[in-house]
């Protein structure tokens, strides 16, 4: 590990997160409706929404064990269906008070909680009513569903994100949302659902500042820094370009309060531009957020590619494979992604490189000059549970170890980082890849298609972390 000669805050919060739909399960009852992961998830290869953690039975137990791993913060994202069921309209009591209930526990744990308003989990109900985020309609509604959040939590809850990884949304928008399949090639339509989630978030800051003028708001990208193949001028260019619209394009809107010039140039050129209403340029402006909250995994590579090359999304490894993604994404005339052949992958296929870390959290402070927090950071890999009940996930803690280093570096060069959450504090369900594919510091004893009995069962990493936390990451 290089030595540093600034440290991490007296008062930094490290943490964990979660999301609801991967953790909570009673996913139809309490007075919960269904959401659109809900109804995606019965055509899951891998589980279902069901019982996922169980986290809604469990919840005094886990909160007790993020307590004893020592957390000071905990990220965790509420259920608009389990609020709403219908959307809008009565709120579902037993779902407000379950709020109340976790967020009272982590307080009495000395735990502070940091809220994601929206984690992929609308209520089905506005999907029937009107398509859900294809629909404009959706800005008001999420606006409402997010002052009634403050108004309601408010005293209790001082930092907010509003929408989890709107580019990846926006990327995997037939997985995040639901999206009829007449509807799934259109790219033009794709955008402008990005733009009705664009004018949410500025809605929801506009409405939540209007009660709670002191919550600290943030959206919540998942930054992937983009590195040129070869020093050639074109891959330099094709990796500026993969930066400015798979990153700016999303992080702007939430910090300057407006798109890039040159990706909108592009949009247009390419036919793709979607349609603002009179006023959404000012009313983004009321979208700026107070903190910069970002989700990292890994970066990814760019080449150049010709005008007329296929526009294409990158495909995506199931079953864990190492090597089986083979299409990569193609903006024509911008980039293609490809794969680094410098960097180790997971068996998903995702780089692992801390170094990038640092390399995107520097540049992102340097281009918006706002503190910034970690809200994502983890090992997606295969646990195994031994025959004495250990989980020896010594991969997971030395993927932890290089990320943290590397956060030790961007605070070394002057980043203002106030917050790290590990992805996951227990094993949840993969928005891709189900139980399979294990995240948490606390392993959850079930399967896919075998509940088991939902055991918590604390990892290495939970035992690693909890001495990282209690050394305020001096010892790694
Ligand atoms: C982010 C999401 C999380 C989590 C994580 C890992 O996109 O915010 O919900 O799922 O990625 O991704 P996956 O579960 O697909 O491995």
């Amino acid at each position: 590990m290089k030595t540093y000669r600034r440290e991490f805050k007296k008062d930094f919060l490290w943490g964990s997160a979660t999301s609801a739909y991967q953790v909570e399960g009673a996913a139809f009852s309490y007075g919960k409706a269904a959401s659109q992961q809900d109804i995606l998830s019965e055509n899951s290869l891998f589980c279902t929404t069901e019982t996922a953690s169980d986290h809604y039975h469990h919840m005094e137990e886990d909160v007790k064990l993020m307590k004893e791993l020592g957390l000071k913060t905990y990220r965790f994202s509420m259920s608009w269906p389990r609020i709403f069921p219908a959307g809008r309209g009565e709120p579902n009591p037993e779902g407000v008070k379950f709020y109340h209930q976790l967020i009272d526990a982590l307080c009495e744990a000395g735990i502070v909680p940091i809220v994601t308003m929206y984690h992929y989990d609308l209520p089905w109900k506005l999907v029937e009513e009107y398509g859900g985020w294809l629909n404009r309609k959706i800005v008001d509604d999420f606006a409402n569903y997010a002052a009634f959040l403050v108004k309601e939590y408010g005293d209790k809850v001082k930092h907010w994100i509003t929408i989890n990884e709107q580019n990846i949304i926006y990327r995997m928008w037939t997985r995040k949302n639901y999206i009829p399949e007449e509807l799934q090639k259109d790219e033009k339509l794709r955008y402008q659902m990005n733009h009705h989630y664009t004018m949410a978030h500025a809605a929801a800051c506009r409405a939540v500042r209007a009660i709670r003028p002191d919550v600290m708001l943030s959206g919540v990208p998942a930054v992937e820094p983009a590195y040129p193949r070869t020093s050639s001028p074109a891959d330099c260019a094709a990796a500026a370009a993969a930066n400015m619209m798979r990153n700016y394009f999303f992080i702007d809107p939430y910090m300057k309060g407006s798109y890039p010039v040159q990706a909108m140039n592009y949009l247009e050129d390419q036919g793709l531009m979607f349609r603002m209403e009179p006023g959404d340029e000012a009313l983004m402006k009321e979208g700026c957020c107070d903190f910069l909250a970002v989700n990292y995994y890994h970066s990814v590579c760019a080449k150049a590619c010709e005008e007329d090359a296929v526009r294409a999304d990158t495909a995506l490894n199931l079953y864990g494979i190492k090597g089986s993604a083979t299409s990569f994404e193609t903006a024509p005339g911008l980039y293609t992604l490809c794969k680094n052949p410098l960097l180790e992958t997971t068996d998903w296929d995702w780089p692992i490189d801390a170094e990038g870390f640092s390399y995107a959290l520097t540049d992102l402070y340097e281009r918006y000059g706002k503190p910034m927090m970690i809200a994502e950071n983890g090992l997606g890999a295969r646990d195994i549970l031994t025959e004495d009940g250990r989980v020896h996930d010594d991969y997971r803690i030395a993927y932890l170890r290089k990320h943290i280093d590397a956060l030790h570096d961007a605070v070394d060069k002057g980043v203002d980082l106030f917050a790290y959450c590990v992805w996951s504090f227990m094993d949840l369900m993969s928005t891709s890849n189900g139980y399979e594919k294990r995240y948490g510091l606390v392993y959850v004893n079930r399967e896919d298609k075998d509940l088991k009995d939902l055991a918590r069962i604390k990892k290495d990493s939970y035992y690693w972390y909890q001495h990282v936390i209690a050394t305020n990451g001096r010892d790694l």
